[in-house]
């Protein structure tokens, strides 16, 4: 629990480590009551650091100290000394041996940080800074070491004990004790440690490396779920290749792990050679995981897979750096997963998370640069913006350097920093240095946070036969940036004419980048405000502007509806017809919410219906697209733009606009449902994926309707599916529907799939979910169900998680009971496991965005948690930060 003052740390006060560790041992006795870590640690002074006879201090939480010595000599109490997390040894010699020992309860961990038990199997989580709850050690990612790691337990509790690199020995000792031995020759930092002992069943594989080298291929997991690392196993191979192919880069080691548990604060874990993962990122079948959890396995295990060179052979000198590694390392996960599916709709998918999630983060309290300048708890900027923007941020360098520099500067950053640690200014650097081209101006995407707006204007002049595109910059000031600089912004645009798209010819060369046919350029916007003059342009054009969202930017163009109706219809970057069909969507939208407000019917506009019907119609169009196109904005899209919010109405707005389109085009729905089913066997292939999305997407329009004819159809999809994909969206509708069948749907789900925990957080999430009045209290009763547990973060994120992050008309209940309900279970969860209470926290601390009424309601919750004395940094962190300036 927190100090009295949780204190900030700052990029700025950075300095080299004064002592360097060359080599650790550690050697730990695994017990049922407590368990021993012996560390032995080969300690000199850095050359490099400022003071040559500073104390050596340690990193250490929560830690009971047996022993300490140096160079076998035993030291005494007056020798050491502690505060806070910090152990003191003044005094200490040029280089020697540190010998510490401490005694932990792994048993009673439940931050499920350091080492500790799910499951009956004992797991590490280490990054950020859990190695301190191991043993006492410079816990920073810039001292990096050779690990050699002795693991001692009971050979029958846990006949599997493994840690990084290699197994060099194993050993039966007495009483039933075993013990084995691993070596990694690779130094790391402690946060890429890893330990697991526990009784586990294996899967095993091969991968020939391009260079000869045969990696055996490993996934431990609950014998149970044999038969669910197929897709995990094939989703490894199809990485390691990628990378060859694509970075040039091979696995280097003789063994790759992967193991599963049960209770884990994320998705899953990089450490050297032996990933940790939440079993919901590796485990999937048919019959119990959606397409997007086929997905989600294999984007984690591919993310993972390449931090070994994105994050584990160069590594980040500091946190503050993070996104060098996981900004780098989501831009790597997601054009592999484009390459092995839709392309259009990862981009789709991975935008939409962006505008919702990101966007958000960048407008509240919690903005941050994708390189923090400060923060008190670094588990609190595991963000979005971190990852993703951090992501999109490497993806607008790719853009400006293009395919080939961007590998020469890729090539150039992992050879000239293979075993550092290292910063993003290396990462630019290396970038410049490759391609010759100048990235000073675009730095400033890594000190400022907010997220930049685009207003474009596009002016024809008949006579000149030009088209002038004007584009002004902004910023949002942030907290503690009121003013930000210009930033350089990738603009790729097309002009579309009557029939495709124009040759593009700029009256100056202030341009790049063209595609071969010369239809497509990514202007370089660099200034406040900016003109480009296109010239022999022989009609008026419709700028298809944004080109796969080549920014994160917010853009705003003056688009009429013939002219969004145009792109929706026909251009041929799939981004921006999606886009122009959620601009036409939101148009709709804000008139439906008029439209109610003044007690009126909700009709949509005859050609926005018309072209809904013929995309319906459209065979030749990619279906997930048909289905992407035909989802209307979400709510929490909807949220990020219409000010201030009203849930309530954007909710009933947006129900109603989709009841119309039901209604209007049920023949259409209905023919579109019936095209796409098929008894094909299983695949997660994309085609298959689309065709079951596009399927669904009409079951939910039709069962708008609230017909019989429609129940059944929902009903039978149910109860014949053999995929969980269709199953799960069916008893989605159902249970957002009046249908009676939807307890006995949720009891018949919950008697078949009761001993497989991941199916049973759908069941769960599902129930959480439903948009009808009653949801909190059926989610406060399904808290005392038996198969809930607050103390496995998958059931928390499932259920509570969902609740408020998710349902926005439920949490937002007038009365504030959603706001309640959330601030007791962060109190509740604070104490438990603080990184999964603040995580939960973020919906309140949004509530500068909401009605009067609700903002007041939201920060009296806020105040109730900040008035905790117990409070963790991490709670302590978001919920100060969400109240600053609040009267
Ligand atoms: N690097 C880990 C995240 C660790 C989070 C610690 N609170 C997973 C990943 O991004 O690959
Ligand atoms: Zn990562």
């Amino acid at each position: 629990m927190r100090d009295a003052q949780p204190s900030t740390i700052f990029l700025s006060d950075y300095s080299v480590p004064d002592f360097l560790i060359d080599s650790t041992t550690l050697r730990f006795e695994l017990g049922e009551a407590s368990s021993l870590v012996c560390s032995v640690l080969a300690l000199r002074r850095n050359p490099d650091a400022a003071s040559q006879d500073a104390p050596l201090q340690l990193h250490g939480t929560e830690l009971e100290l047996v022993s300490l010595s140096i160079d076998g000599r035993q030291l005494d109490d007056s020798e050491w000394s502690q505060s806070g997390e910090q152990l003191s040894i003044a005094n200490v010699p040029a280089s020697f041996s540190l010998c510490c020992e401490t005694r932990l309860r792994p048993q009673d961990n439940t931050s499920l940080e350091g080492l500790y038990k799910s499951s009956g199997m004992f797991c590490t989580q280490c990054e950020a800074e859990g190695f301190r709850k191991i043993t006492y050690y410079l816990d920073r990612p810039d001292v990096m070491s050779v690990f050699t790691v002795e693991i001692i337990a009971d050979q029958s509790r846990y006949p599997v004990l493994l840690s990084n690199g290699n197994l060099i020995e194993t050993e039966s000792l007495a009483d039933g004790i075993h013990k084995t031995v691993w070596h990694d020759p690779f130094p790391k930092p402690a946060y890429l440690f890893a330990l697991v002992a526990g009784k586990l069943a294996v899967v095993e594989d091969q991968f020939l490396t391009t260079s000869g080298r045969s990696v055996d291929l490993k996934i431990y997991v609950d014998e149970k779920d044999l038969d669910k690392c197929d897709h995990a196993m094939l989703s490894l191979k199809n990485a390691m290749r990628w990378d060859e192919d694509v970075y040039g880069r091979e696995y280097d080691l003789d063994i790759f792990n992967i193991v599963a548990v049960d209770d884990f604060n994320m998705g899953a874990m990089e450490n050297k050679s032996l990933n940790i993962f939440n079993t919901s990122c590796v485990l999937a079948k048919q019959e119990t995981t959606t397409d997007a959890g086929f997905q989600r396995v294999e984007g984690v295990v591919a993310h993972e897979y390449f931090h070994n060179w994105s994050g584990n052979r160069v590594t980040c000198r500091d946190w503050f750096q993070l996104s060098l590694k996981e900004g780098f390392t989501v831009f790597r996960d997601s054009e592999f997963s484009s390459d092995m599916g839709s392309p259009t709709v990862k981009r789709v998918e991975d935008v939409t998370l962006l505008r919702t999630a990101q966007f958000a983060e960048d407008a509240g309290p919690m903005a941050h640069p994708i390189r923090p300048d400060s923060f008190i708890e670094i588990s609190n900027f595991y963000t979005v913006t971190i990852y993703e923007k951090g992501s999109e941020v490497v993806r607008m360098i790719h853009t400006l350097l293009g395919p080939e520099l961007f590998r020469k500067g890729s090539d150039l950053y992992f050879d000239r920093h293979d075993g550092q640690a290292v910063t993003c200014e290396d990462f630019v650097l290396a970038m410049e240095d490759a391609s010759g081209i100048d990235l000073k101006q675009f730095r400033h995407w890594y000190s400022q946070a907010g997220t930049p707006r685009l207003h474009v204007s596009g002016t024809y002049d008949e006579q000149a036969q030009t088209y002038t595109l004007v584009v002004k910059q902004s910023c949002p000031s942030t907290p503690g940036q009121t003013e930000k600089a210009p930033f350089h912004i990738p603009l790729a645009v097309a002009l579309i004419g009557e029939a495709g798209q124009l040759a593009l010819q700029l009256t100056d060369a202030a341009a790049n980048i063209e595609s071969p046919d010369n239809t497509e350029l990514v202007l370089n916007v660099t200034e406040p405000e900016q003109r480009f003059v296109f010239a022999n342009i022989k009609e008026e054009p419709v700028p298809s502007l944004l080109r796969g969202f080549s920014a994160p930017v917010k853009l705003d163009f003056d688009y009429s509806g013939a002219q969004l109706l145009r792109l929706m219809r026909s251009d041929s970057d799939g981004f921006c017809r999606w886009d122009a069909s959620q601009q036409l969507g939101l148009v709709e939208i804000k008139r439906a919410i008029t439209a109610l407000a003044a007690g009126q019917q909700v009709s949509p506009d005859s050609e926005y219906v018309s072209a809904c019907r013929e995309l319906l119609a459209n065979t030749s169009l990619d279906a997930a697209m048909v289905a992407l196109m035909l989802q209307l904005p979400s709510e929490a899209y909807l949220a990020e733009i219409i000010h201030p919010v009203d849930v309530h109405g954007i909710h009933h707005a947006r129900e109603a606009l989709r009841k119309a389109l039901a209604t209007a085009l049920s023949d259409e729905f209905s023919a579109c449902y019936s095209r796409c089913e098929s008894d094909e066997a299983y695949a997660p292939d994309a085609a298959q994926i689309a065709r079951r999305s596009l399927k669904n997407t009409a079951l939910s329009y039709l069962m708008l309707l609230d017909d019989a004819q429609s129940i059944a159809l929902a009903v039978r999809q149910y109860e014949s599916s053999s995929n969980m994909t269709d199953r799960l969206a069916a008893l989605t509708y159902l249970v957002n529907s009046t249908a009676a069948y939807k307890a006995e749907a949720l009891l018949r789900f919950y008697q078949q799939w009761q001993h497989e925990p991941l199916v049973i957080n759908q069941w769960f999430q599902v129930q959480a979910m439903c948009r009808l009045p009653g949801t909190l209290e059926v989610v406060q009763g399904l808290m005392s169900h038996p198969a809930f547990d607050i103390r496995n973060p998958n059931k928390v994120r499932a259920l509570i998680g969902a609740f408020c992050g998710q349902n926005g008309v439920n949490f937002h209940r007038e009365d504030g009971a959603g706001y309640r309900f959330l601030a007791d279970q962060v109190l509740l969860l604070n104490r438990s496991n603080p990184q999964i209470a603040s995580r939960l926290l973020v919906p309140l601390t949004k509530w500068r965005k909401y009605l009067p009424s609700a903002q007041q309601l939201m920060c009296s919750e806020l105040q109730r948690v900040l008035a905790d004395p117990e409070l963790s940094s991490d709670v302590y962190e978001v919920v100060s930060k969400s109240l600053q300036d609040y009267q």
